[in-house]
C-alpha cells in the first residue's frame, strides 16, 4: 500500500486530492494546523475514512514537519499548503513569504532529512507568469511575478528545482492555472460570483461587488488538476508540467454567462463597481500551454468554461436554498 502526505489537506487541491488517493488504495497523512474551531469542512465526509490520519503541523515550525515526516515514511509528499489568496499577499507580504516561499523550503528539508527516497510535489502557480513575457505560456516562458504571492511562488518553484539538481531529489513542480470547483475559497472571483448570483436568484442579495472585469484567466475545474499531480509523481523522471485548459475567459464573462445560468438576465443589473477588489498590479491575461503535460502525462481537461461556470452556479444555488439566514 503507497503511502501519501498531504500539506494543505484542508483546502480545495487538498481535499480533492485526498479523496482521489483513497479511492486509488492510498494510505493518506494531512497536516493540519491547530484552530480554535476545526475547518474541515471540506474533508468531513472523509476524517472517518481509516486510511486518512491527520497530523498536527504548520508550514513556519521545521521541527513539526521533519516529525511528521520522520513517523510516516511517505512514498509520496503532495506540499499544497500556502497562503494562497493573491490579494491578502499585499495585506500580508511577510507572512505570505513565510508560507508559500519558506514553507516549501521547510518541507523539502525536512524530506532530505526523514524520507528523502520519497517523491516531492510543490503546488507552483500561472501567477509566476504574472506581466506575460510570452503567449500562451509553457514550462519554458520567463517568470514576471505580480505580487507578493507570484514573487513568493517563484521561490518555491526554483528551490524545488535547486534540491532536485543538488540533492538528486525526486521533486517536482506543477505550474498549475486556475482552477476552481465548490469548494473553493469564496474570496476568489469564481465562487464569489457563483455564490452571489445564486443569492441574487433567491432574493437573498441585490448585487455583486467586484473588482476588475477585464482581466482573464485560463480557468479548469479543481478534480481534473489533482489527477496531474499525481501523474506527476509516477513518472521515472522529474519533470516540471504546466496544467491548463489552453482557453481564456475575462471575469466579465464569467459574470455573464453565471447570471444567464441563474436565469438573472443582464450581468449590469447586478454588477457594481468597488474599487476595493481592484489590485496594486494586476495580471492581465493567463493562457496556458499543456501539451507537454497531454503528451507525457496524457493528460488533458475533462470540464469545459461553460461547464466550469454552470456546475458551480447550480451548486451554489442548492447549497444557499439549504442554507438558514
Ligand atoms: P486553499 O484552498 O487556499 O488551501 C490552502 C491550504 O493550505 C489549506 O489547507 C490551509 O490550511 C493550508 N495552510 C495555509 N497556511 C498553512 C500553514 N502555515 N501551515 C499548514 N497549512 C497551511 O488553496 P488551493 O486552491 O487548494 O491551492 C492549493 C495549492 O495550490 C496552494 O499552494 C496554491 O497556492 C496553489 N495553486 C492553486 C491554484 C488554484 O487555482 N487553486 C493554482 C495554482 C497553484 P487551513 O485550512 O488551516 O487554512
Ligand atoms: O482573481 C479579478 C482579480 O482571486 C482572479 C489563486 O488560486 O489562481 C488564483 O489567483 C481575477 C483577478 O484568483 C474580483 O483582479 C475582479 O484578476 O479569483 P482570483 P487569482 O488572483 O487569479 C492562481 C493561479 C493562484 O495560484 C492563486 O493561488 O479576478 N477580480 N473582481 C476579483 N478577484 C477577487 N478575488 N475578488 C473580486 O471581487
Amino acid at each position: 500500500m503507497k503511502k501519501a502526505f498531504i500539506t494543505g489537506i484542508t483546502g480545495q487541491d487538498g481535499s480533492y486530492l485526498a479523496e482521489f488517493l483513497l479511492n486509488k488504495g492510498y494510505q493518506v497523512y494531512g497536516l493540519t494546523r491547530r484552530t480554535s474551531t476545526q475547518n474541515f469542512a471540506r474533508i468531513s465526509h472523509l476524517i472517518h475514512n481509516p486510511k486518512l490520519e491527520l497530523i498536527s503541523g504548520d508550514l513556519i515550525d521545521q521541527n513539526s514537519l521533519t516529525f511528521a515526516l520522520k513517523e510516516t515514511q511517505p512514498d509520496e509528499i503532495y506540499n499544497l499548503a500556502a497562503q494562497s489568496f493573491v490579494q491578502a499577499s499585499w495585506e500580508q507580504p511577510v507572512l505570505t513569504g513565510e508560507f508559500t516561499a519558506l514553507g516549501v523550503i521547510r518541507v523539502l528539508e525536512a524530506m532530505r532529512l526523514a524520507c528523502p527516497q520519497a517523491k516531492f510535489y510543490q503546488a507552483s502557480s500561472s501567477e509566476m507568469f504574472g506581466k506575460v513575457r510570452e503567449t500562451p505560456q509553457n514550462e519554458n516562458t520567463p517568470f514576471y511575478p505580480r505580487s507578493p504571492y507570484g514573487v513568493a511562488k517563484v521561490y518555491g518553484h526554483w528551490i524545488t528545482v535547486n534540491y532536485r539538481e543538488s540533492y538528486d531529489l525526486f521533486a517536482v513542480s506543477g505550474l498549475l492555472f486556475n482552477h476552481e470547483s465548490p469548494r473553493r475559497g469564496l474570496e476568489f472571483v469564481t465562487r464569489k460570483i457563483a455564490n452571489a448570483v445564486a443569492r441574487i436568484k433567491l432574493g437573498k442579495q441585490q448585487y455583486v461587488e467586484l473588482g476588475n472585469l477585464e482581466s482573464k484567466r485560463d480557468w479548469g475545474y479543481a478534480k481534473d488538476y489533482v489527477k496531474a499531480m499525481w501523474l506527476m509523481l509516477q513518472q521515472d523522471q522529474p519533470e516540471d508540467f504546466v496544467i491548463a485548459t489552453g482557453e481564456t475567459h475575462s471575469v466579465k464573462e464569467f459574470l455573464s454567462i453565471a447570471c444567464e445560468i441563474a436565469d438573472l438576465g443582464d450581468w449590469q443589473k447586478v454588477f457594481k463597481h468597488n474599487p476595493k477588489f481592484d489590485r496594486p498590479a494586476e495580471v492581465d491575461v493567463l493562457i496556458g500551454d499543456a501539451s507537454k503535460a497531454k503528451k507525457k502525462l496524457n493528460w488533458q481537461p475533462s470540464v469545459s468554461f461553460k461547464e466550469l461556470v454552470a456546475l458551480m452556479v447550480n451548486a451554489e444555488i442548492a447549497e444557499e436554498k439549504q442554507r438558514k439566514e
